[in-house]
């Protein structure tokens, strides 16, 4: 007892002395010419874009101060697990010293917003200074990120590093308590030679008074949009790892032009007046267009909105290319870019470009006054004053950066903020007071542009296009990473029936919360009746959600395709402007979880809980073998098996599903996503997705339904947090019947139980080649389900299910071969049978 309380004691001193040493050290990290850095981690780890961070942990001798964190939930919308799955969490004043420079430089900050062991998202609220830039103040990421509605934030930087090196400080806010700082990744990558600026032109033509861009001006990337096609991950640009975001969530209204690819005869190639740096060719692919024969050409502008901080300059890079057949001559295609309603250019891109396929670009300046936030407007519209052939305009590339106020050096903002429309849902606070642009107006003192000379006489000067003289290389030296050629979402939705918002205003009597069903990660749902009196459940995405709207076509795509009795049905959508609503057949039981545990709905029996296993499995093995097409769910788990009326278990949230043209024998390479304590372990570490991952996920279902307890709950003793793992060193051990539902206990038969237990254990198989198919796991099941069932005969005397067509065929259920449970008929469906669907 003396030793332990000695020891305790040892503890607490070793623990005052980190405290009082916390406000005073600080990291010191040298690197190559990239650095990055997974903040909590202690040990090296590769993203999904091929990138290796390094623990920042394993840098010091001494301990870093505040503390390593795990993430407790892996959100399905993150890229990858690394770096966002750990955090250090800091409560005082901490500075990293990072070894990069001299030079230009990308500096990228990575924020999870979730809730590190008992600090929660909220609750995070700290400023952030790099050098003498101030780069965020009081910022509170959870808060922001909901008003952009992401998961994740990534804050990007270039910044001059004139000395050898940048202290980077994270100052927890002091007036808010408990508020700490927390970062998930650090990255710096030399930016290449593409903000040196030298003719800035300012919407308006006007004369500002000082030059805004000097060399050591930070800038911070506010938006880098891959205009008409989709979204590029920093791995298709290797040399600085920037990415670029679908445009289609910033279109405003519903007039969203054309969205087209390079045309296969068409080949781009920079001139050689102009960098690869400046964006990689893919951005060029693709391009948005008002459409060629429009009638609707001249009634219309083509506008983004981009929501950005006011107070501060931006600087517009518009890039264009042509890309098809049609447009090969000067004045085909003539038009327009309005910046904030103002006219900022009339551009004819082969005039400039000098032909098809050669990239252009330029750039503008505008300046936005006040406080709080304000949008950018940009819109094109034809110009008819050359008699081009066309009425149209086109953009392939858009970026806004932010530049620092150099009278402070600040380049952070106000936080973004939620504000209750009259329809009760959510959107950004913009404050329409400041919405004036018109720099003239109040130019802000800037101090320390040196670099005026000869502004103004190329301010006047023809329009001319950026171009560096030097062209660097930009690839790698392993080469160019080119980009799978993507489809546009323009799938036929030939069975999926399109509703108008009204419809659903009235579906759900508004919106209103006595309808409200649940909240999850992608938005609302709702329950309400359609024409016909038919009920439905509504699932109506958050409208400001850039992840969301990936997912929501990609469920209607898959879903579109699919009938099956174990399959929820689609029944409709609404995209009406930025609207993202799905409608499915309404599911009176619920979710499967809610059945199992924290509930108080009354426990369900053994042998219905076989039966709703045999349907979902039913339900995937149709997914992957007898769809069209092989697909994999990825994102198996009690919460997305629902049951209707009568306990049909149905497969539901097809938003991460993942087409194959023949699973079996390949596998899909892709970042990792789906559900902390499902997911496959082999599919995390090497990101090959096969359909063995359903299998371990639905393996995991198996022992949530025997065991009656979430797939991971933190409360338990460390050893017991994962349900696989504590259930698989049970099993081991002869004593998995000790850990199940006490509900259960003596309901099952001792065969049925070795038969489930025997069969979820293989799903759970660490290595996928272990883990049995699907068919095998409904053939396990079934077994299980009649050996439980001779057991019940022999007691009762009523044959409950004729399995005997079932034993004949392998996996191949008779067609409406009944069982009634507890009173109801649950019918099985052919699963191989093609009309069955
Ligand atoms: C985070 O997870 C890793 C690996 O699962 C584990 O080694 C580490 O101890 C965890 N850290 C904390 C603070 O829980
Ligand atoms: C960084 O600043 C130094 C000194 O002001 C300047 O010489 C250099 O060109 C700048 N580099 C970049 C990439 O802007
Ligand atoms: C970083 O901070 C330390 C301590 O304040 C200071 O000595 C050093 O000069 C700073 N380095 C840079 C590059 O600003
Ligand atoms: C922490 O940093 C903030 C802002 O950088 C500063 O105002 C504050 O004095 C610092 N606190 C300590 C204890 O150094
Ligand atoms: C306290 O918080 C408010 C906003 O919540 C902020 O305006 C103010 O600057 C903060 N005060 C200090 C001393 O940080
Ligand atoms: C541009 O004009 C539209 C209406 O034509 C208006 O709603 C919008 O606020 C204007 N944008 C700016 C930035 O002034
Ligand atoms: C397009 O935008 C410009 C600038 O805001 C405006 O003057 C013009 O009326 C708009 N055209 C149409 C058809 O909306
Ligand atoms: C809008 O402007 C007013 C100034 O009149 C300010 O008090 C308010 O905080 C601003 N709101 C936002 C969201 O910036
Ligand atoms: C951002 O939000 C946090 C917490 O909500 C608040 O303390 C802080 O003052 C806000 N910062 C700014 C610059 O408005
Ligand atoms: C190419 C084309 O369809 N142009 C049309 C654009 O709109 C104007 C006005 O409606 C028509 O006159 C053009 O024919």
């Amino acid at each position: 007892m003396a030793y332990q309380i000695q020891l305790l004691f040892a503890h607490l001193y070793l623990a005052l002395i980190a405290i009082l040493l916390l406000p005073m050290v600080s990291g010191d990290w040298s690197g190559s010419d990239q650095l990055r850095l997974r903040c909590g981690a202690t040990s090296s780890a590769t993203d999904s874009d091929d990138r290796t961070w390094d623990g920042d942990a394993n840098f010091r001798k001494v301990p870093l101060p505040g503390f390593s964190a795990n993430a407790s939930y892996l959100d399905p919308s993150l890229p990858s697990a690394v770096p966002y799955m750990n955090a250090r969490i800091l409560s005082s004043n901490f500075t990293y010293f990072l070894r990069a420079g001299p030079g230009g430089m990308f500096l990228r900050l990575y924020f999870y917003p979730t809730s590190y062991g008992k600090h929660s998202a909220v609750d995070a609220s700290f400023s952030v200074t790099a050098g003498l830039h101030r780069l965020l103040s009081h910022f509170n990421p959870s808060q922001t990120a909901q008003a952009m509605g992401r998961t994740y934030l990534i804050r990007e930087y270039s910044l001059n590093i004139t000395s050898r090196g940048l202290n980077l400080t994270f100052s927890p806010s002091p007036n808010h308590t408990g508020s700490y700082a927390f970062v998930n990744g650090i990255e710096i990558v030399p930016t290449p030679d593409i903000f040196t600026i030298p003719v800035p032109r300012f919407v308006n033509g006007g004369f500002p008074d000082l030059i805004p861009i000097s060399s050591s001006i930070g800038l911070e990337t506010m938006y880098r949009l891959n205009v008409g096609g989709s979204t590029h991950s920093a791995y298709y640009d290797p040399a600085s790892y920037r990415s670029w975001e679908d445009d289609s969530p910033y279109i405003y209204g519903s007039s969203r032009g054309m969205a087209f690819s390079k045309d296969s005869s068409v080949t781009i190639s920079y001139p050689l007046s102009m960098s690869g740096c400046i964006a990689p060719l893919n951005v060029y692919w693709t391009a948005r267009s008002m459409g060629i024969n429009a009638h609707i050409n001249m009634t219309y502008n083509l506008t983004w909105i981009l929501p950005v901080d006011a107070g501060f300059y931006y600087l517009l890079r518009f890039h264009f290319c042509e890309i098809g057949y049609e447009v090969t001559k000067v004045n085909q295609r003539n038009f327009f870019i309005y910046i904030n309603n103002q006219t900022a250019v009339q551009m004819d891109v082969i005039l400039s470009s000098g032909g098809t396929g050669i990239p252009v670009y330029t750039n503008y300046i505008i300046v936005t006054v006040g406080h709080g936030q304000t949008d950018l407007w940009v819109a094109l519209h034809p110009d008819l004053s050359t008699l081009p052939e066309y009425y149209d305009a086109i953009l392939n590339g858009l970026e806004v950066f932010k530049l620092q106020d150099n009278s402070n050096n600040n380049l952070a903002g106000v936080n973004l903020t939620l504000k209750k429309n009259h329809d009760g849902t959510e959107s950004h606070g913009q404050n329409k007071t400041y919405k004036s642009s018109k720099w003239t107006q109040r130019i802000p003192a800037i101090a320390g542009g040196g670099a005026a000379v000869g502004f103004l006489a190329l301010l006047v000067a023809c329009f001319c296009v950026m171009h560096r003289r030097k062209r660097t290389n930009c690839n790698p030296p392993n080469g160019h990473r080119e980009l799978p050629l993507t489809t546009s979402h323009t799938t036929d939705l030939k069975l999926c029936h399109h509703f108008s918002f009204i419809q659903i205003q009235e579906a759900t009597n508004n919106f209103d919360e006595a309808f409200l069903l649940g909240k999850g990660g992608f938005g609302s749902v709702y329950h309400g009746q359609i024409a016909g009196g038919k009920k439905v459940a509504i699932k109506r995405g958050n409208p400001l959600s850039r992840q969301g709207i990936q997912e929501f076509w990609n469920e209607i795509n898959m879903l579109t395709d699919l009938r099956h009795r174990h399959l929820v049905s689609l029944i409709g959508y609404c995209d009406e402007e930025s609207e993202m609503i799905l409608l499915y057949d309404y599911m009176a039981n619920g979710t499967l979880q809610e059945h199992l545990y924290n509930t108080n709905k009354p426990p369900l029996p053994w042998e219905h809980r076989l039966v709703i296993c045999i349907g979902a499995g039913l339900g995937l093995h149709y997914l992957h073998m007898g769809a069209k097409q092989a697909i994999i769910h990825r994102d198996v788990k009690s919460t997305n098996i629902l049951l209707d009326d009568k306990w049909v278990a149905k497969v539901s949230d097809f938003g991460l599903s993942k087409a194959s043209k023949d699973v079996d024998n390949t596998h899909v390479s892709t970042a990792v996503k789906g559900t902390f304590g499902y997911l496959d372990p082999e599919y995390f570490r090497r990101q090959r997705l096969t359909n063995k991952s359903d299998v371990y996920s639905f393996g995991v279902v198996l022992f949530e339904v025997l065991c009656a307890r979430p797939a991971i709950d933190p409360e338990l003793p460390e050893e017991q947090v994962g349900l696989r793992d504590w259930a698989l060193s049970c099993q081991r051990k002869g004593v998995l019947g000790e850990i199940i539902d006490p509900y259960l206990k003596g309901k099952i038969t001792p065969q049925c139980f070795r038969k489930f237990a025997e069969t979820a254990e293989k799903c759970v198989a660490e290595r996928s080649i272990d883990r049995p198919s699907m068919s095998d796991v409904l053939w396990s099941l079934h077994i299980a389900l009649q050996l439980h069932e001779d057991d019940c005969n022999l007691s009762k005397g009523t044959p409950l299910l004729n399995m005997s067509s079932l034993m004949a065929t392998r996996v191949r259920p008779s067609s409406g071969s009944a069982m009634s449970i507890s009173g109801q008929k649950v019918v099985f469906s052919e699963i191989m049978h093609p009309d069955g669907r």
